[in-house]
């Protein structure tokens, strides 16, 4: 029996029990029969959670776009690896087959080789959901180059500070991206983020909208006249194991991005994995993730895990409103899309606009609906299962992280019986745990506490970029032996889990993980601000929103804080983006404290909250006359 394609329930924990008693033998099976190595592993798994340490596969050598690409060509060859469906629904869609992909990876890892760019180096990808983007991030993969891609929504702050943390050398982006009915200045956003990294020596710039931008001699070149001068084909740089795939950034506690490392072999055996059979893909399947590759969903599951397995995969170059709110169902049903996945946010936007947008379109071909990047609540879980799903496509709320690789805790559609708000059951391999804030393991049914893993899986993320000690503190050292994922989780009476949030400073809004400790950072720099505290509180599109409590230096009048108020979520616009724009400001005279000056949060949480009933001991507070001001002003 292959365990590849678990189909029915029984199968699963069988499949789950040998993956758990044995994972070595387990995980050499799947990476034996799935994938094509230049050489097998010496040794398929050791680890260290103390130190801590990660290797799967360890001797091997492969190129992972050997796996994702040249190995279809066989059998696959006119198959479409992926749709590009531009943001302007009257532009056409482009069909790239298993071939031209081929053809259109070795050309850039061609100019790539041309700019000097060598196995090793890190390449920064700041470029919009256009095909360019996914054939830059191949290329890298077929030179050995590592590539950090950057969401082409992040301001020139940001943008140069990950340029800088993983010392890119070259930097691949756009001349501008659509977005709906606006257009973006990339190149003028990189442009200004060069300014302070002196280690940039190359720009590449795609032609997307034609705007009239500045190229600067001897570092800019525009993309298309050097992949038409390029060589058609080129050989795969050979792998090893454990070398570094790429580095995606991820917030963190304190003011730095984490740089998150994954590796080739365990990534692309995982990425693979989790994809065949969480979303049941099939042959002739068309797979829709709506994310952007500038995250790890998008890495994961439109780039690497589809591909791995020769399928097909759509990229969405827009956004959901445009030119209408129909515009999801409106692919789905153009391209025959069979399972879709996206982003409780999205859900939530979408059902605001009602049914009809939805019933206008055959969504037939829909078997099955996946969700990710926050919990789903009650609500929006039926209107998906309702209005879009008829009932028929079974949900999967799938929990996973940007360090975790691939998805963790998920349903199998189809296997597992699926219930609202719960990630249910965790993946082949994954041994979660539940920990209470002593550190004892939670046994048994019915109990929440910290969300744990206790054991390796292929697909974790090896070391933060540069700061292997962070790595350590952050994931390893809260408790001995287990990764810590920073969500809090319950287990119910059968053992399904489910996540009720995070239990750090990260708050998720619209889907996307934000430090609150960047965005501080931002608003302090105000010449009025004294000081800040971000905590997020229920938004009903985005999930969370960002409630921020400010201190000014001077006591200023009220009319002066409407200007203050915009004058800061400009600035946090430009430092960070505006996805971290503040939806309330409160001005206070002070911020709660302990004694040791630490900003008490939990109260700060509570009040965004509504929720003062029950705000606990406060007497231990340095200044716990503040609260009652807080409360009393509260927005
Ligand atoms: C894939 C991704 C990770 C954090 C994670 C958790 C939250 C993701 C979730 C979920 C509840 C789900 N999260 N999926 N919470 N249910 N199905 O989103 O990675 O951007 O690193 O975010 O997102 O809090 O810890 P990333």
């Amino acid at each position: 029996m292959s365990n590849y394609h678990i189909k029915h329930l029984e199968e699963y924990y069988q499949v789950y029990r040998k993956s758990v008693r044995n994972p070595e033998v387990f995980w050499e099976e799947i990476a034996e029969e799935h994938f094509l190595w230049r050489k097998k592993w010496d040794k398929v798994l050791s680890w260290d959670f103390a130190k801590p340490e990660i290797k799967w596969f360890e001797g091997a050598k492969l190129n992972i776009t050997e796996n994702c690409i040249d190995r279809h060509i066989y059998t696959r060859g006119d198959k479409t690896a992926i749709i590009f469906e531009p943001n302007n629904p009257e532009e056409a869609t482009q069909h790239i087959s298993y071939r031209e992909l081929h053809d259109r990876v070795c050309r850039f890892a061609n100019v790539l080789k041309d700019q000097g760019v060598k196995k090793g180096d890190r390449v920064c990808i700041y470029v919009p959901m256009i095909p360019e983007l996914t054939v830059a991030i191949l290329a890298c993969a077929r030179i050995g180059a590592i590539h950090s891609v950057v969401f082409a929504g992040f301001s020139s702050k940001a943008l140069s500070t990950r340029i800088n943390d993983s010392d890119c050398k070259l930097v691949i982006t756009a001349d501008g991206s659509y977005r709906g009915a606006k257009t973006i200045d990339l190149k003028g956003i990189v442009d200004e983020a060069l300014e302070s990294c002196p280690g940039v020596k190359t720009v590449l710039v795609a032609k997307r909208i034609n705007s009239a931008i500045e190229m600067k001699p001897n570092r800019d070149y525009w993309l298309q006249p050097l992949l038409d001068d390029a060589y058609h084909d080129c050989d795969p740089e050979i792998m090893d194991a454990e070398d570094p795939l790429f580095i995606l950034y991820t917030s963190g506690s304190t003011g730095k991005p984490k740089g998150m490392v994954h590796t080739i072999a365990g990534y692309m055996v995982y990425t693979a994995y989790t994809f065949k059979n969480a979303f049941q893909y099939r042959e002739h399947d068309v797979f829709w993730c709506t994310a952007d590759i500038g995250w790890i969903t998008g890495h994961s599951y439109i780039v690497y895990g589809p591909l791995a397995n020769g399928a097909t995969s759509v990229m969405f170059e827009g956004v959901p409103s445009y030119p209408d709110f129909g515009r999801f169902w409106d692919i789905v049903q153009k391209h025959k899309v069979n399972q879709f996945y996206t982003a409780p946010t999205a859900i939530r936007a979408l059902a605001k606009q009602g049914a009809e947008l939805v019933e206008k379109y055959d969504l037939s071909s829909l078997k099955v609906l996946g969700s990710v990047g926050e919990p789903i609540n009650e609500e929006a879980w039926h209107w998906y299962n309702d209005v879009v799903g008829k009932n028929k496509s079974p949900i999967i709320d799938t929990w996973w992280q940007t360090e975790t690789g691939g998805m963790m805790i998920t349903p199998i559609p189809f296997v597992t019986p699926t219930k609202p708000t719960f990630a249910t059951l965790p993946f082949i391999g994954v041994q979660p745990a539940l920990m209470d804030e002593t550190g004892n393991e939670l046994k048994g049914n019915q109990v929440e506490g910290r969300l744990c893993i206790k054991f390796p899986w292929p697909g974790i993320a090896r070391t933060i970029w540069g700061n292997h000690q962070r790595y350590k503190d952050t994931y390893f050292s809260t408790f001995e032996n287990m990764y810590f994922t920073g969500d809090g989780a319950l287990r119910d009476e059968v053992g399904y889990y489910r996540i009720t949030g995070r239990v750090d400073d990260v708050i998720i809004v619209s889907g996307h993980n934000l430090g609150t400790a960047p965005i501080e950072d931002a608003i302090n720099e105000h010449p009025a601000v004294a000081e800040s505290a971000i905590v997020g509180f229920p938004h009903e599109v985005k999930g969370s929103a960002l409630y921020g409590y400010i201190t000014l230096k001077e006591v200023g009048e009220s009319r002066m804080h409407d200007n203050l108020r915009k004058e800061i979520n400009q600035l946090i616009s430009d430092r960070i983006g505006p996805i971290a724009k503040l939806d309330k400001i409160q001005f206070t005279s002070a911020l709660p404290k302990t004694r040791s000056g630490k900003i008490m949060r939990r109260i700060l949480r509570k009040i965004a909250e509504r929720d003062t009933s029950n705000l606990g001991d406060i007497s231990t507070l340095l200044n716990p006359e503040v609260v009652q001001e807080i409360q009393e002003r509260a927005l």
